[in-house]
């Protein structure tokens, strides 16, 4: 199962014919250096390349009235001066004699791409795409989108594959009016947004697009917008949203599709957005989604204006849909005072609609009364401030680092008489372990004779863990007899001269975990039914569910609200997944806990499982191959005394861990 991309070059065949600066930045080269990118960086060769077709009439009008159609449609036989009367119509979109041509290819790629991914010809795709969709609405063009080919792509999808829920994620930096007018009332898509905002003092300047615009009828709790009420948004801050307010109402929705709404105008040096995140975020964003609906997910081009960080951007998101191992982002700080801000907002919006916000605070009441007031002063800090510190353009980055790719694999360590699940390599030989190494080992288990099988086993795993740190191997999976005891040795013995932060996920009960550091070369969350309130350290995070690992609900909340903030924040070298026996974890949870975790330490997974659990070892194995985990079906509604002290952890922890703050 591949990745599909949708390129034609006839797209590139419409610009701008008069002058007009509002609309200059919309040029053929967006999509030339997106695909020369994707060409040089040997991506495109890894795609599977789909054709694209033009949508017809009546797919265009899923979307769009006839009335607009039918002025669109006579666009190719209009004077220079009848484009620019007919332009004049709307706001911020130009035409040309063959836009139509190339809006119908554009609309028609996100199709053809929906299509390949519902019949399981890919598992995911992009198409490049212009014109861009999502400010276009029923009857008017807008903000340089003729056709809302995402929008179009939904009811398609609906219409022909009876999809119950789709998602559409729209990353773009300025707010798809025309998906949220198109979706408002209609609870089978979710239309989630961040944008630009300003206090409503940037494009399209509606007061539609705060975070208030919930949905309407039906379609409440369905529409959720974050506004940007400042420039220079980093990537914590969008990391932070996705944790905080995307990602659980998206896995409590459980869609059987995802969209993206995919502008790379929200990345550092674009002349719109204004934004300082960088191209390496889109493989987090992207990755982010990839477990959602069961890994199918289609991307489609939106905006993007700098040409440099468009192409970077577009090929973080490729090489991430393709599965490669994720870039590590170093030095998240937290969101910044006015993110938080948006996110709390957007959260207690929505808290009445989804049973994983329910117990997110109100705003403080000042910053809804007195935000007009700030939005004036905001103003006047801004022109004050220098104009090469506002102007992102002149702005440089470094290229994102080299990523790992194929044929990097997975490995496993197991007794002689279990059989390796496809797709891994056994790791069956090794060399000797160093003779310090074997008296610690000793020690460890406090007794003279530590037996030939578990030495032989923990040279493997040695042998392993040398191996993922020089990247010859992505990650494995590991059968031992006793989880406990080889945890405190992978942790104590084996790690400590080759990894500097590891990260350990517990789930299931343990008694003997308070031992691990204070130093910072472990972090430890640990998700059982065991209330450890009176160890809690920086470096050592106990998670108790009133049911344990076996309640999803509560499981899905804890990692996505503190698991990856954490986990991004700590931004460990290794990744150490510890399943206790017993710990009673759903088998889908546990895969969307490994693919979860896949987005750290570039991708260094070792998970750590007894012997008897022989039952999750397929499951295990395909997410570590980067399998699309089953979703989270039919969840229970979570218990509140779980909301509560997840809520209570959190703000605990804030003081120590920025990237868990979502009150201000
Ligand atoms: N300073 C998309 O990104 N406003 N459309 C331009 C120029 C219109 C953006 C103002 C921006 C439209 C798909
Ligand atoms: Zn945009």
């Amino acid at each position: 199962m591949g990745t599909a991309l949708l390129y034609d070059e006839e797209m590139t065949k419409y610009k701008l014919l008069w002058v007009d600066p509002a609309c200059k930045i919309e040029v053929p080269e967006r999509l030339i250096v997106s695909y020369e990118a994707l060409v040089r960086s040997g991506l495109s060769d890894r795609c599977i390349s789909i054709p694209a077709r033009e949508a017809s009439d009546s797919e265009i009008l899923l979307v769009h009235s006839e009335l607009y159609l039918e002025a669109v449609k006579k666009t190719p036989y209009m004077t220079l001066e009848d484009l620019k009367e007919f332009t004049l119509q709307f706001g911020d979109v130009y035409f040309h004699p063959n836009i139509y041509h190339c809006a119908k290819l554009a609309s028609g790629s996100a199709l053809q791409l929906v299509d390949s991914v519902m019949t399981g010809k890919v598992r995911n795709g992009i198409a490049l795409v212009r014109p861009p969709g999502h400010h276009s609405m029923h009857g008017a063009a807008n903000g340089f989108c003729v056709f809302n080919n995402v929008a179009i792509a939904a009811r398609y999808a609906k219409q022909k594959y009876g999809v119950k829920r789709v998602l559409i994620v729209d990353w773009d930096i300025h707010h798809g009016q025309g998906v949220q007018y198109c979706f408002e009332d209609d609870p089978s898509v979710l239309y989630f947004s961040w944008h630009r905002y300003e206090h409503q003092n940037f494009w399209p300047n509606l007061r539609e697009s705060d975070y208030d615009s919930v949905g309407k009828e039906s379609g409440a709790g369905f529409n959720i917008n974050v506004p940007w009420n400042n420039v220079g948004m980093e990537n914590s801050d969008y990391l932070s949203v996705f944790c905080h307010v995307l990602l659980p109402v998206a896995y409590e929705f459980c869609p059987d599709l995802v969209l993206v709404c995919a502008g790379f105008d929200s990345a550092i040096g674009d002349p719109e957005g204004e934004m300082c995140a960088t191209p390496d975020i889109f493989a987090h964003l992207t990755h982010l989604l990839m477990n959602l609906a069961g890994g199918k997910l289609c991307a489609v081009l939106e905006g993007g204006y700098n040409l440099t960080s468009l192409a970077q951007s577009v090929c973080q998101t490729v090489q991430t849909l393709l599965g490669d191992p994720l870039p590590q982002l170093a030095n998240l700080r937290g969101p910044c005072k006015s993110a938080v801000e948006s996110l709390q907002c957007a959260r207690s919006a929505h808290r009445r609609y989804w049973s994983f916000l329910k117990h997110a605070a109100d705003p403080p009441m000042t910053d809804i009364s007195t935000k007009h007031i700030k939005s004036a002063m905001e103003e006047e800090e801004k022109t004050e401030m220098a104009e090469e510190e506002r102007c992102t353009e002149g702005k440089v980055w470094p290229e994102p680092p080299e990523r790992l790719c194929p044929p990097v694999c997975s490995a496993s360590v197991l007794p002689d008489d279990v059989a390796c699940p496809d797709g891994l390599k056994r790791l069956s030989s090794s060399k000797d372990l160093e003779p310090l190494l074997v008296s610690k080992l000793k020690n460890r288990f406090r007794t003279a004779a530590v037996d030939g099988d578990r030495v032989t086993t923990f040279s493997r795993l040695y042998t392993l863990i040398e191996k993922l740190v020089a990247n010859e191997i992505r990650n494995g999976l590991v059968l031992v007899p006793d989880v406990a005891a080889a945890m405190m040795c992978v942790v104590q013995d084996l790690t400590s001269d080759l990894v500097k932060r590891v990260l350990v996920v517990c789930v299931g009960k343990e008694k003997e975990l308070d031992y691990v550091t204070t130093d910072g070369k472990v972090l430890v969350v640990q998700i059982s039914s065991e209330d450890r309130e009176e160890q809690r350290s920086k470096y050592y995070i106990p998670v108790c569910l009133k049911k344990g690992c076996s309640d999803t609900s509560g499981f899905i909340q804890a990692v996505l609200g503190l698991l990856l903030p954490l986990g991004y924040e700590y931004n460990p070298d290794l990744v150490l997944l510890v399943r206790m026996p017993g710990s009673g974890v759903v088998d889908s949870m546990w895969q969307q806990l490994i693919g979860l975790l896949q987005g750290f330490a570039k991708g260094h997974t070792l998970v750590l499982m007894q012997v008897n659990e022989k039952a999750c070892m397929g499951s295990t194995a395909s997410a570590l191959l980067g399998h699309p985990a089953p979703p989270l079906q039919d969840l229970q509604t979570p218990f509140p005394e779980d909301g509560d002290a997840l809520e209570r952890l959190r703000e605990r922890l804030q003081a120590d861990w920025k990237t868990l703050q979502t009150t201000s």
